[in-house]
């Protein structure tokens, strides 16, 4: 069992100490084995998500499903990290409910918000979120995907790359270039239905942690103008403003992966005799537990700290990327240590760390890899510096 102490950090109140002990019995119970392939484990985890009322963490506005008016990033976190910590693709799941609605959370219209978010919150409509392209990944302003004015609509076309739930959404937040002004002051967001004539998935495409997964394309893809998200030429806040919430949840759920490898290594190192004592009697094996718990609780406060902030209505694109960055980053270690720690067994298929060493390395690269954290946290402490010292 993974340590708790952290729980009753101030960060906490009692309501998300509740939300956790019972989220961790429900996962204990539904999260195990998945059947069939990935496309129906990620369509079955999203209706028993719902139904257990899970996903209504994922969305704000308690009049369309929400727990509650705003998003709680705490909840969201906690969530994460729990379900992270019994499976890599119920956390997957749950995340792209939160990513894939939040723009709609954040800056829908009333009629957006019925139309959406009570679906996405009960686990009937499965939501996905639409910023990569083949030639911007990092460098969102950079997009090429134009969305053209044309009437009543809009009209898009371009392609959208490295799309979770691309395949199985049921509907998109696609961001374009609507050509307000050059660059991000010129990005728009939209809702696009999955079933829209001219939106087509170009291909699906395979990782090493199966999850759904594709390149989208949109060819003359009309859409009523009813489906912009937030004003003409904002989408790029818009953008950063949905990852500012769910960068924390990526170190949320790194921590939950990093803390399953910790109880791992100790499972192993406390019964493996070698030479006549444990694994777990070596101080060379000390020394890396050392490491990993406290490299764990390192992660857990900054992690934790963005949550909070946010939930103070603080601007956090400063810590969640910290956030992001250290949680990643140390998940990964934590998590190649407890392969070395299990040795040979660590490395078989299906083995529960060989599974975390798959499922680690895209967090280190999504919704903004480590070197665009670095950007980010660099540039704002260049920028209070330079306030500091006009
Ligand atoms: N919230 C609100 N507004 C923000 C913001 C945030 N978190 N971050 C930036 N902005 C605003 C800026 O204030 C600026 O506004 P003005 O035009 O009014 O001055 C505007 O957006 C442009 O910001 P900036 O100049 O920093 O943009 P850059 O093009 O330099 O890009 C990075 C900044 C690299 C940080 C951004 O492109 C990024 O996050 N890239 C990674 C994207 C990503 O995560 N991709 C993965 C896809 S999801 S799996």
């Amino acid at each position: 069992m993974s340590d708790k102490s952290y729980l009753d950090w101030p960060f906490f109140d009692d309501s998300h100490r509740q939300l956790r002990a019972e989220l961790e019995d429900w996962a204990s119970e539904n999260t195990s084995a998945h059947h069939g392939d990935t496309d129906s484990a990620c369509r079955d985890l999203v209706a028993r998500l719902g139904k257990a009322g899970w996903l209504r963490y994922a969305v704000g506005g308690k009049d369309c499903g929400g727990r509650y008016d705003s998003i709680d990033t705490r909840a969201i976190c906690l969530l994460r990290e729990t379900l992270a910590r019994h499976s890599g693709l119920a956390d997957f799941a749950f995340a792209m409910q939160g990513l894939g609605s939040g723009a709609l959370t954040l800056h829908g219209s009333p009629e957006q918000k019925q139309r959406y978010l009570a679906r996405v919150a009960a686990g009937e409509a499965i939501a996905a979120f639409a910023l990569s392209e083949p030639g911007s990944g990092s460098d969102v302003a950079a997009m090429e995907c134009t969305a053209r004015a044309d009437g009543d609509a809009y009209v898009l076309d371009g392609e959208k790359t490295w799309i979770s739930n691309g395949g199985i959404a049921d509907f998109y937040i696609v961001f374009a270039r609507t050509g307000e002004a050059a660059g991000s002051r010129g990005l728009s967001a939209f809702v696009v239905d999955a079933d829209t004539p001219g939106f087509e998935i170009a291909e699906r495409i395979e990782v090493i942690a199966p999850h759904p997964l594709a390149r989208l394309r949109f060819s003359g893809c009309r859409v009523p103008r009813a489906s912009l998200v937030g004003a003409p030429g904002q989408g790029f806040k818009v953008a950063m403003q949905t990852l500012d919430i769910f960068r924390t949840s990526v170190a949320a759920a790194a921590l939950g992966f990093a803390r399953r490898a910790l109880d791992e290594a100790l499972s192993r190192a406390t019964r493996r005799k070698m030479f006549g004592q444990t694994l777990a009697d070596f101080q060379i094996t000390q020394s890396k537990l050392a490491q990993m718990a406290t490299g764990i609780d390192a992660a857990a406060l900054l992690t934790y700290r963005a949550a909070w902030l946010r939930d103070q209505g603080r601007n956090v694109t400063r810590e969640a990327a910290m956030a992001k960055m250290t949680a990643t980053e140390t998940a990964q270690q934590v998590i190649d240590a407890a392969v070395q720690i299990w040795g040979g067994l660590g490395v078989v298929s299906g083995h529960p760390v060989e599974k975390l060493y798959r499922e680690i390395r895209a967090l280190r690269i999504y919704e903004g890899a480590t070197e665009v954290q670095q950007l980010i946290i660099a540039r704002q402490t260049l920028a209070a510096y330079s306030q500091a010292n006009p």
